[in-house]
């Protein structure tokens, strides 16, 4: 450890550095944990720790960390074209042959991308394109989009607009007019007295509600991730994409998948869409497809959304300095030739993600967990008192202190309230799959000593527990 290096960094750090979603002010009594280096699926901090990052950095390593020939495809384009816009009819080679790799892999029906710099302005794009759509269709009234409570979709003003995340929507002012929320499909959280076959079409049926109570000649689109990811890991019960599906092709109404998250192998298949058998209109795309060595994003745009913006003629005013940034599409394009040449798709479907659900499950039986749920590798685990069978009260910030206690562990694990997550990178190994269970058990062992110690007590003191403060 260099601990003058970072005793320094730390304070640096505390008088310079505004994170993003951090108090700020309990930030700067604990200090920031200094990351310096990476490799596969550990991250090193400047305290000598090797962590296990079953994060994938923020949900995007997905080819891990440290691989040679995205840091040689960069360099390579830094030399020959650094930078060049898109605009004015002039484009480059590397947008080019991303655009194309990316409609190659997509389904069939999607043959056009619209590039951006990461996950929320594809979703500005989203909001601005379905609008723009109807216009063009001569349906000027098919302006609302409907979206779900508690969902993720970026933290631009229209990305935090379609989100449902109520902290989110309390600050800062009203966000843009003309989207609505429905329940989310997070049984158990929201459903657990009803089966969760009942629940998921309970939920599928309040997009119907709402799409009769607003009226079909208002709703433009239906926007949702195919597994919720900041949410909490929210894999919805097997009956509700396919109700959803159902009540979206009796109305003329576009769907919008937001694969920012469940894309480029999460869930098993190239778009999590694909394990749902989903056909959006729209597919907004980000984080795994550089394995967010650069930022790059984008929206994958099906023909009849592209058809009419092409053949209506006309300028779409929208875009981005960065959209289709030579040097992040050429790392992009790397990383989907590494994903495909290396079968890490193939491997999570078949493979991983099996073995982690198997591996996984067995956390089960902790006494802290009430469900644990995995989907290719993606994975929550619901804490909850089992004496009780209900939640923590809140304040004792369970899940909070059981990150930590991970952490501490050498595992980073992310907390969503009393939910734990993990999206470890895809080059994960089976043998690293045990390490990761075996340390979130320890975590939850540890998590539990607390709790016996008298966690109540330690609350009633004024105690502030490390972990409660950033999320
Ligand atoms: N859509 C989804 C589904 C996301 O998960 C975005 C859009 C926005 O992407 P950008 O690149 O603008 O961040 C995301 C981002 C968390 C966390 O705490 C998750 C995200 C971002 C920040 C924090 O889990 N997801």
């Amino acid at each position: 450890m260099n601990r003058p290096v970072t005793d320094e960094l730390r304070a640096l750090d505390r008088a310079h550095h505004l994170h993003p979603f951090t108090d700020f002010k309990a930030l700067g009594e604990e200090g920031s944990r200094i990351v310096t280096h990476a490799e596969g699926v550990y991250i090193h901090d400047s305290e000598g720790n090797r962590i296990l990052d079953a994060m994938a950095g923020l949900w995007c390593v997905n080819l891990g960390y440290g691989r040679e020939e995205l840091a040689a495809a960069a360099t390579e384009q830094l030399r020959t074209l650094p930078y060049y816009n898109n605009f004015f009819k002039t484009t480059h080679a590397p947008a080019v042959r991303l655009a194309e790799k990316l409609c190659a892999l997509a389904p069939a029906h999607i043959n056009r991308v619209f590039f951006t710099g990461s996950g929320s302005e594809a979703n500005d794009t989203v909001l601005r394109m379905v609008r723009h759509y109807w216009a063009l269709e001569g349906k000027p009234d098919k302006q609302v989009v409907i979206a779900r409570e508690n969902a993720y979709h970026g933290s631009t003003i229209a990305g935090m607009s379609l989100g449902g995340m109520a902290p989110m929507h309390a600050q800062g002012g009203p966000g843009v007019p003309g989207i609505v929320h429905i329940a989310q499909p997070y049984w158990f959280g929201e459903g657990r007295d009803r089966t969760p076959e009942a629940f998921g079409r309970e939920c599928a049926a309040a997009l119907e509600a709402k799409i009769l109570e607003l009226g079909e000649e208002n709703v433009a689109a239906f926007i949702a991730e195919p597994v919720q990811g900041a949410g909490g890991a929210i894999i919805p019960p097997p009956s509700y994409w396919p109700a959803v599906k159902a009540v979206l092709a009796k109305y003329d109404i576009l769907l919008v998948a937001d694969e920012v998250i469940c894309g480029f192998g999460r869930l098993g298949e190239w778009f999590g869409s694909q394990h749902y058998g989903l056909e959006p209109d729209l597919m907004p795309i980000a984080k795994g497809l550089s394995s967010g060595y650069l930022p790059i994003g984008g929206v994958l745009v099906g023909d009849r959304v592209a058809e009419t913006l092409i053949e209506a003629g006309g300028e779409f005013f929208h875009g981005f300095t960065y959209s289709g940034h030579p040097t992040c599409a050429a790392v992009a394009l790397k990383n989907l030739e590494l994903l495909e040449a290396e079968g890490v798709v193939e491997r999570v479907r078949d493979d991983l993600g099996p073995y982690l659900a198997e591996r996984w499950a067995s956390l089960a039986t902790h006494p802290l967990v009430g469900e644990a749920r995995s989907l290719g590798l993606i994975g929550a685990l619901e804490l909850f008192d089992a004496a009780s069978g209900e939640r923590f009260d809140k304040t004792l910030a369970v899940g909070g202190h059981c990150r930590d206690a991970s952490f501490a562990r050498g595992l980073v694990m992310r907390s969503v309230g009393d939910t734990l997550i993990i999206s470890p990178p895809l080059v994960i190994t089976r043998e690293q799959i045990d390490e990761l269970v075996s340390l979130a058990r320890q975590a939850l062992d540890d998590t539990l000593a607390y709790l016996q110690r008298g966690a109540p007590e330690c609350r009633a003191s004024g105690q502030r527990l490390s972990g409660e403060t950033t999320s």
